[in-house]
Order: structure tokens, then sequence, then C-alpha cells
């Protein structure tokens, strides 16, 4: 396989040109925003809001002065206790929290803070542990947030521990199969785990393409593209694919297509490999999956939209549930071409907010019940939000965007900063004691994006990866 060149100049993560390969415009939408100069673009995207970028950034600091002060180095805050916790390896701190803010730091534009998150990296993060790691979690957030760092500064100690990191997990990738395993001994290359999940096997190519370009060398790009290959080989009669998959024999094991989790950054990843590296092959394999998807899974309730979970051979309904992480499908569908369904589907979510202070993390969507009343700070309807924002420039996804941004102060603020929420329907709501590492790389970059117009990012060509690191895009001023 090929080397990834130099990234295709995309606009709006891909969009126009995806929308170009789908056959030329999106299902019943229109692009929205026209493609003209950066500053043409800026201005169809509608003014800043500098009182509400102040906010989002206050409230930043606030939570990660309290990182520095409680817990520096740790992998996540717990805000309620005034500690820090890890969330890879017991007992050997990898500085998630500061990898995964990185990227937000440069964009807020706090050089003092991302300096010292850099010299803790540099003077202290050693990945040669003789312990199994999550090969998914520890891509899409150390390896993913590193390279965003260095895509910000150009600092070369950010590369090396990405690649020093990268060239340990790749043994997980040596499967008869090509599909990873799930777990590897960062040290001894030991592997474990022989049953991954979609989201496990395809979220990782677009993070290893910016090492393989980068580096210059092709075998992390390659290792990410034979896995999806082995998965598109795999697909149904109906090209649908299932839940997980045997990393040894290739054989599904569990055969519910579905875009929740645990495959939801599948689709993402298959997407980001076209908008990151142009590769037209593997964005081929996203419009046969996706239209797939778009004939078999939805189901309309009440007049929204939302994906069932059917079996992947016959089609049939299986389940109707929708968890929360799903609502990052609106903004896929959107930068895929097919924005009319990721508008529908954003507009089924923010009918959530109306019923419930906070999205569950998982609803009945059939009545809009919860499932669970527990909220993990998680980012996707802001995630998609910003998407859908950057691609129509309608204003609504701001205004749901300030909705969720002041029932997360209302509901989730603590004296620490931010705290997830075991129970939303007391009051006041019933915290947990964390702050997810990915609380600074994605909630407070969306919503400081959304309102900044923040001077170092270039809002019409970029790349975000599903943990919100961005590989393409940062302006170096
Ligand atoms: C993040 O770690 C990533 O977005 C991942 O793909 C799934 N969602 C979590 C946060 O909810």
């Amino acid at each position: 396989m090929a080397l990834p060149t130099r990234p295709v100049s995309l606009s709006r993560r891909g969009l126009l040109r995806a929308a170009a390969l789908a056959g030329g415009a999106t299902a019943g939408g229109g692009l929205g925003l026209t493609l003209g100069t950066p500053a043409a673009f800026a201005a169809e995207l509608g003014p800043p809001n500098p009182a509400l970028a102040n906010d989002v950034r206050t409230e930043f600091l606030t939570a990660w002065n309290a990182y520095r002060r409680l817990a520096f180095g740790r992998d996540e805050l717990r805000p309620l206790s005034g500690t820090g916790s890890e969330f890879f390896i017991g007992g050997a701190p990898l500085g998630l929290t500061i990898i995964e803010s990185l990227g937000t730091l440069y964009l807020m534009e706090q050089d003092a803070e991302l300096n010292a998150g850099i010299n803790w990296i540099t003077n202290n993060l050693n990945f040669n542990r003789n312990a199994n790691i999550h090969v998914f979690e520890s891509i899409i957030r150390l390896v993913g947030g590193l390279l965003s760092g260095h895509h910000a500064t150009g600092n070369p100690v950010l590369l090396a521990r990405a690649r020093d990191l990268a060239d340990r997990l790749l043994p997980a990738f040596n499967s008869p199969t090509g599909i990873p395993f799930r777990f590897v001994n960062l040290r001894t290359g030991a592997v474990s785990g022989n049953v991954t999940p979609l989201a496990e096997v395809g979220s990782n190519i677009t993070e290893f393409g910016y090492l393989s370009q980068q580096t210059g060398d092709p075998k992390y790009f390659n290792a990410s593209k034979r896995a999806l290959r082995a998965v598109w080989d795999r697909r149904s009669g109906i090209n649908l694919l299932g839940t997980s998959i045997n990393v040894q024999t290739g054989a599904w094991s569990d055969t519910t297509a579905r875009v929740d989790p645990p495959v939801d950054s599948f689709f993402e990843d298959l997407h980001g490999a076209f908008a990151m590296s142009g590769d037209a092959e593997v964005f081929g394999w996203y419009r046969t999956l996706t239209n797939a998807i778009l004939q078999r899974l939805p189901e309309t309730v009440g007049g929204r939209l939302w994906f069932r979970q059917v079996d992947m051979n016959t089609g049939a309904t299986r389940s109707r549930f929708q968890s929360e992480l799903t609502a990052f499908y609106a903004g896929l569908l959107a930068q895929g071409g097919n924005l009319a369904e990721g508008e529908r589907y954003h507009t089924s979510w923010a009918a959530v907010l109306d019923r419930h202070r906070l999205p569950p993390e998982s609803i009945d969507y059939t009545t809009l019940n919860a499932r669970s009343n527990s909220y993990a700070l998680r980012p996707e309807f802001i995630d998609s939000a910003l998407f859908l924002w950057l691609t129509t420039g309608n204003e609504i996804y701001r205004t749901r965007a300030q909705l969720m941004w002041n029932r997360q102060r209302t509901h989730c603020r603590v004296a620490n900063g931010y705290a997830v929420v075991s129970n939303m329907t007391t009051t006041p709501t019933t915290k947990g004691d964390l702050t997810p590492g990915y609380w600074f790389a994605e909630n407070m970059k969306y919503y400081y994006l959304l309102w900044s117009g923040a001077r170092r990012l270039n809002y019409q060509d970029n790349y975000l990866t599903t943990e919100g690191n961005v590989l393409r895009g940062l302006i170096r001023i």
C-alpha cells in the first residue's frame, strides 16, 4: 500500500470532495456554505461571541489549574476528592490529561501552560512499562494527543514519544487477519483480547496516517488499512457489518449491525482516512457501508430519526435504543455528504435535551425515556453541533451548543472544575469523582471553536480526530 502523501486540501473535513465523490450532492440538502476565501468563509459562519469564548476559557482554566495543583502528571483529575487517578495502568501515570489538553491549550493561546505540559512529557513520560495497555484508547488519546501537540508546535519530542508508543502498539496488529488484538504489553509486545469491537479495529488510521506522513515510514498507515480491509472483506450480503470480530479467525462474534458503541468511531475513521490522506478506496468503503446503514437502520418515531440495532445478515430489528455517544453520527453524516440526515438526527438529540437536564448515557428512543440517568461529561452532541455549524453556517447549531453549555455549567460544575454526573434526576445532580481526559480534549475545544473565531485554527481546512485532536489546520502564530 502506498504511503499517504501530503494531505489533500479539503474543506470542512472533506465535505465538499466527499459530496462530489458521493455523486455531486448531499441527500436532499445541498452543501450549505459556499467555498470562498478563508475570510469569506468566516464571514459566512457568523461573528464570534467573545464573551462566551472567554467564559469557556475561564472554565477550562479553572479545571486545568485544579489538575495542575492536585494531580499534575496523573492520568485524570478527581475533582471531588481533590486527587488524581490512572486511566491506563495502575501505579504508572502517563499524564493523560496533559496530553489530551495540548491542542486545547494551543488554541486558547495558553502557551505557558502548554510549555509546562510539554516539559512534563519531555522529562517524565515513559512508555517502557511491563503492563498491558488498551490499544484503541491509547491510540485515540495518547498517540493522537501527542501528534496534535506536534502539529501545533513542531516539537520533535512529541513526535518521538508518539512514535515510540505506536511502535510498542504495532504488535497488536500482527494477527492472522490483520485485525488488532485489544491489548498489548508495552514492554514485551505480548498480545491479548482476541475479540475486538469495530471501534477498536478502525479508530487508528488518522493518527497512524499522520505518523506515516511525518516519519516517512508507511508501516503505521499500512497496518491500519489492512485492518479496515479485513473488516470490509467480511461485510454481509446486504453490506452491513457486525459489532465485534475474532482477530484470529475473522468470524463475527456479534452479528448486530449498529452505529452505537462499540462500533461508532469505526465509521468516523473510515471517513477520516479519506479526509486526512485522500484515500479514495477507503472512502468508497465508507459510502457503500453508509448507504446500507441509511437503507436498513433508520427508524422515524414521532418525526424523529434514530438508528436501530439490526441483524447484519437479514436487517431484522434486534433492539431500539440509542447511546449518547451515537450523537456524533449527525456531524459525520453531514461531513460525509448526507447533510439532510445529519441535520435531522441532530434535531432528534435536541429533543432529548427538551426532556432531560443532560443527555442520558442511553435512551429508549421510542419514548425518549432514559435507560441510565448518568451523564459522563460526554462531548458528542457538541461535536456534531460544531461540524454541522461549519458545514451549514446555521446559527441553530450554536444556539443548541449554548443550551448544552448552560446545562453543563448548571449541573456538572464543582469547585475544582467539572464532574461526571451519576444521577441527573436529583437536585442538585449527584456528581461522580472524575473529570475525564476527553472533557479537556473535546468538550472545551468544541465550545471554544464555536464562539472564539480562534486565530490559530483554519476553520476552512482542518481535521479533528474522534478524540478532538487536531491533525490538520492548526496555524503556528
Ligand atoms: C471519546 O473518547 C471519543 O470520542 C471516543 O471515540 C468515544 N467517545 C469518547 C467520549 O465520549
